[in-house]
């Protein structure tokens, strides 16, 4: 498959109208690269720009995020080396979500918790390639279990009414990315979103009300999908989660810029309780257990 290179990440964003809370989470972020020193899986379906830890948290402190979880992304393939690095470096305010193979072995499975690592994810997403192996995910998921990691699942829509039984049956928290991505374009009565709703009625599944986006049909600033992510605050404001999703792979139409898309917190989640619940509460419940 041809590697195909995209656009970068937006220059020079904003500096956000809206004030973050202390102890902030962007919790889906990536580093890329560099490629000299991180090279990118062979398979990988795209290439990206360089988006090495340095710019990130460049960007974290310009936007006010005081913490961050790096979800590792299909082009490094399961090589989390780079994920890693940018979180040792973090000095303890970075989490992060690895790719993992079905065979690995419980020694790794604690060598990546020591690296900040709280959880694995499996992509069902039609541009990224093959989709992740139900029987791998079994497997992995009976070997995270008892290290209290989660799953985080990406999934395209359509793919919802057939993993919803399979996503059902894994014993343990589920976290689903870009509000399923859905089609905001379809309106809130669409039944993919009826889906997730309904999926999010059992406890063990969270939300990232990230991907406005992704999700939107209108283009910038995105406002066609703020409905979809208030509706899932207002619901479910126990289980949200936020990222920017810089330096937001894949994104071939309009590049977002990271202080608009933190604008749109004032329409996703107006009530400050909501807003830190999303930011704060929720993410160290999750990936700071500890301090919960
Ligand atoms: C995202 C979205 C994408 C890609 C990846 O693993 C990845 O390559 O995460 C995408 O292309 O939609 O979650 O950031």
């Amino acid at each position: 498959m041809t590697a195909q290179t995209y656009l970068s990440y937006h220059p020079s964003p904003k500096k956000p109208d809206v004030a973050l809370p202390a102890g902030a989470c962007d919790a889906h972020c990536h580093v890329f690269g560099p490629a000299a020193r991180f090279p990118f899986a062979p398979e990988r379906t795209y290439t990206p720009v360089d988006a090495p830890k340095e710019k990130l948290f460049a960007l974290h402190r310009h936007l006010g995020f005081e913490r961050a979880v790096i979800v590792q992304a299909s082009c490094h393939g399961t090589d989390n080396a780079a994920t890693l690095d940018a979180i040792a470096a973090s000095g303890g305010r970075y989490g992060g979500i690895a790719m993992v193979s079905a065979d690995i072995a419980e020694s790794e499975i604690v060598e990546l918790e020591r690296g900040g690592i709280r959880g694995v994810r499996f992509n069902f997403v039609s541009h990224l390639g093959r989709d992740a192996d139900l029987d791998a995910v079994r497997s992995v998921v009976e070997k995270i279990g008892p290290f209290g990691w989660h799953a985080v699942v990406h999934f395209d829509a359509d793919r919802l009414e057939t993993l919803a039984p399979v996503l059902r049956s894994l014993p343990v928290t589920m976290v689903i990315d870009h509000m399923g991505r859905v089609d905001a374009g379809r309106g809130l009565d669409q039944p993919a979103f009826k889906m997730l709703l309904n999926l999010l009625e059992d406890e063990r599944f969270w939300v990232k009300v990230s991907g406005c986006e992704r999700i939107s049909r209108e283009g910038p600033p995105f406002c066609d999908a703020v409905p979809f992510a208030r509706m899932l605050v207002e619901r479910f404001p126990d289980r949200v989660l936020w990222g920017t999703d810089w330096p937001h792979p894949n994104i071939r139409r309009h590049m977002p810029d990271d202080g608009q898309l933190v604008d749109l917190l004032a329409e996703i989640a107006p009530e400050a309780g909501h807003l830190k619940k999303l930011l704060v509460d929720n993410p160290t419940r999750l990936y700071w257990p500890e301090e919960a």
